[in-house]
């Protein structure tokens, strides 16, 4: 995974933007241990309550925030959960998916927390709202917890943000967490690049998105559900995507990318989809594959942080950030046409 061509995207479509006049709410915090004992006895309130502060960049917050996680490690080092990615084109019915599938896995006494990962939240905030009235039945059930997505306006703060509030999920004793890519772009990545296990959803018929498959998708996907199987064609959707499929290369040994038809409005397929998924996580678990995608993945997120750090840092150089807006406005302008001339660049940030 090149993490630096992320980075880049993320920077070229104009994500990072600095507005000092941008002010939180700031509500009156308390104490740790009130989060920590919050979090640990359930409490959907408190757990809330403690994204907001490990979602936060406020100096304050994050002092705050990094408290609470240790102590809560200092609780208890061994958690154990399974983190799902749900990906898909829109209107695929992920959400509708989600609900279902959440509602089923509570049914077999499991505590479930959705997550979203949304990048056009950075500039639109607050879009996966409505997603949360869609969830209606799965958000009033007490054994489930939705959260929307990340405000950050940042690429490693809204990594930070939801891989702490994973963690934070985690500690609450949800062992299910998944995570809904809103948007597209990115957030498949993001997502994937925060689970353990990532499903992707198309509809029947959508013979177009095994072309689409070719074109790098397939690197995250592990399980792929024929989602709206009422419909027809979903047999003939799932033949192909078996043939097109059977050519990947595994992501480790005895890994095969399977498939399920899956209806949510009829309720099936998904005692196949939590077989599939249980099995894709023990199998990961033998061959170490588990482990190492955590690490890899810690990895990928430091390295996005740090870099944005570091690119925070220099701004802050008073001539940097002014060379940077003039040649801003040079490349506006058409007077600078070739890559190579942004090279003086370089000069002013290591001077
Ligand atoms: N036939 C059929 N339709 C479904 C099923 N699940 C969802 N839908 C419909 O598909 C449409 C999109 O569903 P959503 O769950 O909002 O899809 P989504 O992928 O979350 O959409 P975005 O969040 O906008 O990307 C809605 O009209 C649903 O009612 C299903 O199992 N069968
Ligand atoms: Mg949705």
């Amino acid at each position: 995974m090149k993490v630096e061509m992320y980075f880049c995207n993320i920077m070229g479509q104009g994500y990072y933007h600095f507005n000092p006049n941008l002010k939180q709410h700031t509500k009156l915090l308390k104490e740790a241990q009130y989060y920590v004992d919050g979090i640990l006895s359930g409490d959907r309130y408190i757990l809330s309550e403690a994204i907001t502060i490990v979602e936060s960049d406020e100096i304050s917050k994050s002092h705050l925030a990094h408290e609470i996680i240790k102590k809560l490690q200092e609780n208890d080092p061994l958690v154990n959960n399974i983190r799902i990615a749900v990906t898909g084109a829109p209107g695929v019915g992920k959400s509708t998916f989600i609900e279902a599938f959440g509602l089923y896995l509570i049914e077999a006494n499991h505590k479930v927390a959705v997550l979203a990962i949304d990048p056009s939240s950075m500039m639109l905030k607050g879009s996966i709202m409505g997603d949360k009235t869609r969830m209606e039945k799965l958000s009033n059930n007490p054994a489930a917890y939705i959260r929307p997505s990340s405000n950050n306006s940042t690429m490693g703060g809204v990594s930070m943000g939801t891989k702490d509030a994973i963690t934070l999920c985690e500690y609450a004793g949800y062992e299910y967490i998944i995570i809904e890519t809103v948007g597209v772009g990115q957030s498949e990545v993001w997502a994937s690049m925060m689970s353990d296990v990532t499903l992707l959803l198309i509809q029947p018929g959508a013979g177009d998105e095994i072309q689409g498959m070719k074109r790098g998708i397939v690197e995250l996907v592990d399980i792929v559900i024929i989602h709206k199987a009422d419909m027809p064609f979903a047999d003939e959707t799932e033949h192909a995507y078996k043939g097109v499929l059977s050519m990947f290369q595994p992501k480790f040994q005895n890994m095969t990318i399977k498939t399920a038809k899956v209806s949510s409005y009829d309720g099936i397929g998904f005692h196949k989809i939590f077989h599939l998924i249980n099995e894709y996580i023990a199998t990961s678990k033998q061959t170490d594959y588990f482990t190492l995608n955590r690490k890899n993945q810690a990895l990928f997120w430091f390295d996005i942080y740090v870099k944005e750090k570091i690119y925070q840092a220099i701004l802050k150089k008073e001539e940097v950030a002014k060379a940077i807006s003039l040649y801003r406005s040079l490349i506006e302008n058409g007077d600078i046409k070739a890559a190579s001339n942004w090279r003086n660049i370089e000069k002013i940030i290591e001077s």
